[in-house]
């Protein structure tokens, strides 16, 4: 690619759609529609603005390491990842949810050591020690919401929207661990090579962003 090329770090699915009217408001827009192409790299109507489609864990890690200059990822995204090497300028207010424990409404009256499945192992490992509480974590990939039901752990902790899956399988949200949106993340040497650009894109999609509430 260029070197002046911007290259933009998008995940498939709910942040992509939320973010693309965003940056439409910003100018950019893609030629091409990642839910039915299957370009990793995206061209825009703007010739020195790329975008890369990944899997939305890997986003922190693309703009880490500048294989990506700036970035979307939820920031359950980041508060796992640890946000090493990004700067996070901007909150988005998309894709909005809550980060909860939950579990079936008796959960941890067992007694013994609380069983905790999440994909979410370093944030539940944090919450926890902060709380002083022993809890043994069990690391899943999908469908944290089964483990309770067939007697993996006692709980859970995930993301919860609407709250109809854990309703849908019997569960009740117990503690809130944080309210969660995606941000914009910027890679710390593009912050300083890129800077007028980056400005400039951190600015118009703030102005995308104030102009929605
Ligand atoms: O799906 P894939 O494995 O490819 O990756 P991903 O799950 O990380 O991507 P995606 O697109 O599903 O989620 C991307 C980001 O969207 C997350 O990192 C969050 O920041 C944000 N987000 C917002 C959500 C939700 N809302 C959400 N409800 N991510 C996931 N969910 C799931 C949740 O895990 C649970 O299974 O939806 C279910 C609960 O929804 P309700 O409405 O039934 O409560
Ligand atoms: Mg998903």
């Amino acid at each position: 690619m260029p070197e002046q090329t911007l290259t933009i770090a998008l995940s498939k699915g709910r942040i992509y759609k939320d973010t693309l009217p965003l940056l439409a408001e910003a100018g950019i827009e893609p030629k091409d529609d990642p839910e039915t192409s299957r370009k990793l790299i995206l061209d825009t109507n703007r010739d020195d603005v790329k975008l890369v489609v990944i899997r939305a864990t890997d986003v922190p890690t693309y703009v880490q390491y500048g294989a990506a200059d700036v970035g979307v990822s939820g920031k359950d995204v980041l508060m796992e990842h640890g946000g090493d090497g990004l700067y996070e300028p901007l909150d988005l207010n998309i894709a909005r949810c809550r980060l909860m424990v939950a579990g079936r409404p008796e959960a941890g009256t067992r007694g013994g050591r609380l069983r905790v499945a999440t994909k979410f192992v370093n944030i539940t490992r944090r919450y926890y020690a902060e709380q002083g509480k022993q809890v043994e974590i069990i690391k899943l990939y999908g469908s944290m919401e089964l483990a309770p039901l067939v007697g993996l752990s006692d709980c859970i902790v995930d993301l919860v929207d609407t709250g109809n899956t854990l309703k849908a399988n019997g569960l009740v949200p117990l503690e809130h661990i944080a309210d969660i949106s995606s941000r914009l993340v910027v890679n710390k040497a593009a912050m300083k090579m890129k800077s007028a650009r980056v400005k400039r894109l951190i600015k118009d999609l703030d102005a995308a962003v104030a102009r929605r509430v």
